[in-house]
């Protein structure tokens, strides 16, 4: 009984090990140029921003000002950033960019099954952002209103509560019981979540607080926050 226990934890402690050993090995055998093309701010880059800092993987971070912005959309792919130039080859599409370097960095999970939930995750706070970013563009003021209350009172308490519980499921993590890449989007759109409705917002969601703050506590993550450039204000284009 007792030996059984005891082999049981030892292998939990064994297989933790070597999955962390296989992460970092991973991201040492890296040896790619990455460019990072994108606008003077975090909007659909700061989680591929997030993963190269977490990685701790060295890459340009191109932040393009306005003026410069036609000449080079014209040698984007589909005309949009975020782009990411590996060893020059020009990739879009921001998801699909990071689920790659999630991949590569071992951050998608440990098997097939969380890398999925992964992807739900990250698509559902997509279609958070896609209603939160529609309350703030609507034209007509009478409109916005009613788009603004429903957001705030009915769509994020019903998004919140599900992620809150996920969380708090899974012992502190968004996927498993490892940090990955969803769990880097979930700070990135926590903590502008804090900024446009305040330090108390999320007092209420105890989980994702503690989810927020432990992915702004890792180290490289830490000294990325410390050390990336500060907002520009939103361009028009
Ligand atoms: N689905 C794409 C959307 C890319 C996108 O809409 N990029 C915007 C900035 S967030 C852009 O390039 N806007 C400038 C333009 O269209 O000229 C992604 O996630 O990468």
């Amino acid at each position: 009984m007792y030996l059984h226990l005891i082999l049981s934890a030892l292998s939990f402690f064994v297989v933790g090990y070597l999955w962390d050993y296989y992460k970092e090995l991973k991201m040492a055998n890296d040896n790619h140029q990455y460019k990072l093309l994108y606008f003077d701010l975090p909007g659909r880059a700061e989680h591929i921003r997030y993963i190269f800092a977490y990685a701790g993987i060295e890459y340009e971070d191109a932040r393009i000002q306005k003026d410069q912005w036609p000449e080079i959309k014209k040698s984007t792919p589909f005309g949009k950033v975020p782009v990411l130039l590996i060893d020059g080859q020009p990739i879009a599409q921001s998801n699909a960019i990071a689920r790659y370097l999630a991949r590569k960095f071992g951050l998608a999970g440990k098997d097939e099954w969380e890398a999925l939930q992964c992807d739900v995750l990250v698509d559902t706070l997509g279609d958070l952002q896609a209603s939160v970013t529609q309350a703030m563009k609507e034209p007509d003021p009478i409109k916005r209103e009613e788009v603004r209350a429903r957001v705030t009172k009915e769509e994020l308490p019903f998004y919140l509560t599900k992620f809150e519980k996920i969380v708090r499921d899974n012992g502190g993590y968004s996927v498993g019981n490892d940090i990955t890449w969803s769990d880097l989007v979930f700070a990135v759109l926590l903590d502008q979540f804090e900024s446009t409705y305040g330090k108390t917002s999320l007092n209420g969601y105890p989980s994702l607080k503690g989810l927020k703050d432990k992915v702004h506590n890792v180290p490289n993550i830490k000294s990325y926050l410390e050390t990336r450039p500060p907002r520009s204000p939103m361009p028009r284009y």
